[in-house]
């Protein structure tokens, strides 16, 4: 079996179960294969990082460069993102285009390239994560690289149009041509990549899931990501999380618990989701002196300019919902910009009666996964759930809203307030079997099996002039 090498701009000590979802999900075949993860230390350092620091977790080999301030500023937050983030996620109008943030971007990935090729062995299998590292592979093979690369993109890819809109989108393309296979979270994210490359790169479909551009082929499918059904089972009946069940029922026990769990992100739409529930307070009073929302999002990326100003309208919006609909023994929102502990979530979910996912856009989402794991599935809670998540395509049993339509959103919250249990049961069990299939292992092992099909042309060192 060959060895699987997982490139990622952070790593995680796959043995520690806190790292979650994709740690836990890798560390199986990493394991397996005696693997090597390789990502940047986290560490920004003085002058030009050189030393790969080495740490041995189980089986697994992590290696680690740090990265220089300056580097650190153009690639980190100037263009993964400043540029890429926002315009992936539909938010051309949050994109910082400076011109200096591209050449960051680029030397990244040739120190990643150059600091990784040494390690490598002839039969490894590369396995590239998410937009910080998109020309990592055209790097590699500069280089010399011959290994088969994937790569796997966890956000979005946005329509064609909207990708033309980055300066240098071409040369961003092209590098993803150096795979031997793309992976993209729904059929959404691939219909726009092939309607890229169709139109702007007039490629021609070679076969299914197959194109060529750029004199090169690339093959590309869609892997919705999923969760380790049965690590969050165990976290759902271990003791922190029946004890913070326990909590929550007792001390909402006159209530109906709405809860929203999400990074503190522009793309997850807490102040659309904050006006759907002020319209749902307003509308349907029965609502009032009950429905009471708990909405944790956890700090992220906090010095992004753009992140501060949804904070502050955030905040606001909660101060606003309380101080006109709260009572002396009711408090509308409870508004936490903390991160809670892992082990707890499950506890919050399922003395939850409904989870409000409503991102404006996101790849996947796996708070939607979550919750409905940690429901009891003879009484379980509603998932309301956006349209523009990546996992709308998949959990269709769920209440699909339009986030940007407060009044039809705030009309499926209240749906999912009252319905029957039967149907409650019959929408969570169909979900279940989704989820189960389609799970985290499902995803790896799919991805690497088509990764190891992929026919592989040569992409040798002088097929791509990025
Ligand atoms: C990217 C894509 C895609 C959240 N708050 C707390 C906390 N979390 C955990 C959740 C979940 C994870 O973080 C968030 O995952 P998401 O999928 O919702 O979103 P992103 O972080 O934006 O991830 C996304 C994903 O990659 C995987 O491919 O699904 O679309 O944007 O596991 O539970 N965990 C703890 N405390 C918190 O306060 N412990």
């Amino acid at each position: 079996m060959s060895r699987l090498v997982v490139v990622s701009n952070r790593i995680a000590d796959p043995r520690k179960t806190a790292a979650g979802g994709l740690a836990v999900a890798l560390a199986d075949v990493l394991n397996a294969t005696g693997g090597l993860w390789f990502g940047w230390s986290g560490k920004i350092v003085d002058s030009d990082a050189d030393d790969v620091h080495f740490q041995q977790a189980g089986r697994v080999k992590l290696a680690t460069i740090d990265l220089s301030q300056v580097d650190h500023d153009a690639f980190y937050l100037g263009y993964s993102n400043g540029v890429l983030w926002p315009v992936f996620h539909y938010r051309l109008d949050l994109a910082d285009f400076d011109a200096g943030y591209i050449n960051g971007y680029r030397r990244v990935n040739q120190l990643f390239a150059r600091k990784l090729l040494p390690l490598l062995r002839d039969d490894d299998i590369i396995w590239v994560h998410d937009y910080h590292l998109i020309p990592l592979a055209a790097e590699l093979r500069a280089l010399g690289c011959r290994q088969r690369i994937g790569f796997f993109l966890h956000i979005p890819l946005p329509p064609p149009l909207m990708l033309a809109a980055i300066p240098g989108h071409d040369w961003l393309i092209r590098a993803l041509f150096a795979y031997d296979l793309v992976g993209f979270q729904s059929q959404a994210d691939l219909s726009h990549f092939a309607g890229y490359v169709e139109t702007e790169a007039h490629a021609q479909p070679v076969e299914e899931g197959r194109w060529r551009a750029f004199g090169r082929t690339v093959q590309a499918g869609a892997f919705p990501i999923g969760i380790d059904v049965e690590e969050f089972t165990e976290l759902s009946n271990a003791r922190e999380a029946v004890e913070m069940y326990e909590r929550m029922k007792e001390e909402y026990s006159r209530r109906k618990l709405l809860v929203g769990v999400d990074r503190l992100d522009y793309s997850k739409g807490l102040p659309q989701r904050l006006r759907a529930f002020r319209e749902l307070l307003a509308k349907y009073p029965e609502t009032r002196g009950s429905a009471t929302l708990i909405q944790i999002a956890s700090p992220s990326r906090e010095n992004v300019s753009a992140y501060n100003d949804i904070l502050h309208e955030l905040e606001s919006l909660c101060g606003s919902i309380n101080g006109n609909f709260g009572e002396l023994d009711w408090m509308p929102v409870r508004y936490m910009h903390r991160t809670v502990a892992r082990a707890r979530l499950p506890g919050l979910f399922r003395a939850s009666r409904v989870a409000l996912v409503t991102p404006l856009r996101d790849g996947m989402n796996l708070v939607a996964k979550e919750f409905l794991v940690a429901q009891n599935p003879e009484d379980p809670g509603v998932l309301v759930l956006s349209r523009f998540a990546g996992a709308a395509e998949q959990l269709r049993e769920a209440l699909l809203v339009n986030p940007y339509d407060s009044e039809s959103t705030a009309a499926a919250i209240q749906l999912a307030l009252q319905m029957p249990v039967e149907e409650r049961r019959s929408r969570h069990h169909a979900l279940m079997e989704t989820i189960r299939r389609y799970d985290v292992h499902w995803w790896c092992d799919s991805f690497l099996a088509a990764l190891g099909q992929a026919r592989a042309e040569e992409k040798g060192p002088n097929w791509l002039r990025l």
